[in-house]
């Protein structure tokens, strides 16, 4: 599977639309998420990690707003064969789950993987013992998270765990600030222009909508997770793990 470099942005657009996850966000995708999110990479190979040591046997695991199929392949790759376990694989972006379907495909694996082209709200979660949210919640309104998160907690087993992935605000105004430049010098090193993360910055305007690590948590704890914490950092974007306790 071809993708192409990540120049969506680089010619001054007069009119910006806000950012959907078309076919042409889609050629470019692995491009765009590696340059644009610090740690992203780590994440991904550290999900594989979680998943060695979590999944439990004929369980269902979801990557939730799966895009190409990072995580799943990461899941992927860290199941046994003979754990009868499946994966779950979901995006409302049909761009992405056609070149999805493909990605999977390509890798030789007896690990089922089922891909889903549909709305994360509209997925029963069940008999779950890891679900990925890498990075997909931030796209999601904000008064639709709570029950989400709750539909999650409900489907996962004893000892079931969610990884949730995000881009986080800070309630420290000089933190908050630091933390964006330090992310913008990330892109500037990754070789976006100005012109560039600037375009990008507008189009994402009140789509991706971030919130503090405190109110994920807070979310977290009513939908019934009572053990939440950061395990990954740098600068602005973070990893939480919740774990749903075990009876
Ligand atoms: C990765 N997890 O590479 N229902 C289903 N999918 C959705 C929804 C929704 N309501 N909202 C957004 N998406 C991936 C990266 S990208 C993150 C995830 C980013 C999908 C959307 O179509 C896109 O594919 C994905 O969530 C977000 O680990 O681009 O910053």
């Amino acid at each position: 599977m071809m993708y192409n470099t990540d120049n969506i942005y680089s010619k001054a657009v007069k009119n910006i639309s806000g950012f959907t996850f078309d076919e042409q966000v889609a050629q470019v995708f692995p491009d765009m998420i590696k340059r644009s999110v610090p740690g992203y990479e780590k994440i991904i190979q550290t999900i594989a990690m979680i998943t060695k040591r979590c999944a439990l046997n004929n369980s269902n695991l979801y990557d939730l707003g799966c895009s190409l199929g990072a995580a799943t392949l990461s899941m992927r790759s860290a199941l046994k064969e003979t754990t009868g376990c499946q994966i779950i694989a979901v995006d409302n972006s049909t761009a992405m789950v056609k070149r999805c379907g493909e990605t999977i495909e390509a890798y030789r694996s007896e690990i089922p993987v089922q891909i889903i082209n549909d709305d994360i709200c509209n997925i029963q979660i069940e008999n779950a013992s890891v679900v990925v949210l890498n990075f997909t919640l931030q796209f999601l309104s904000t008064d639709k998270r709570l029950e989400l998160l709750s539909n999650i907690y409900q489907g996962l087993l004893p000892g079931g765990v969610l990884v949730l992935s995000e881009k986080f605000i800070f309630k420290d105004d000089v933190t908050h600030q630091l933390l964006i430049d330090l992310h913008l010098d990330f892109k500037r090193q990754h070789g976006y222009s100005d012109l560039e993360i600037s375009q990008k910055r507008s189009s994402l305007e009140n789509v991706l909508i971030a919130e503090t690590v405190t109110e994920h948590c807070q979310r977290l704890q009513k939908a019934g997770f009572k053990h939440n914490n950061l395990w990954f950092q740098c600068f602005n974007f973070g990893s939480i793990i919740s774990i749903k306790e075990k009876i």
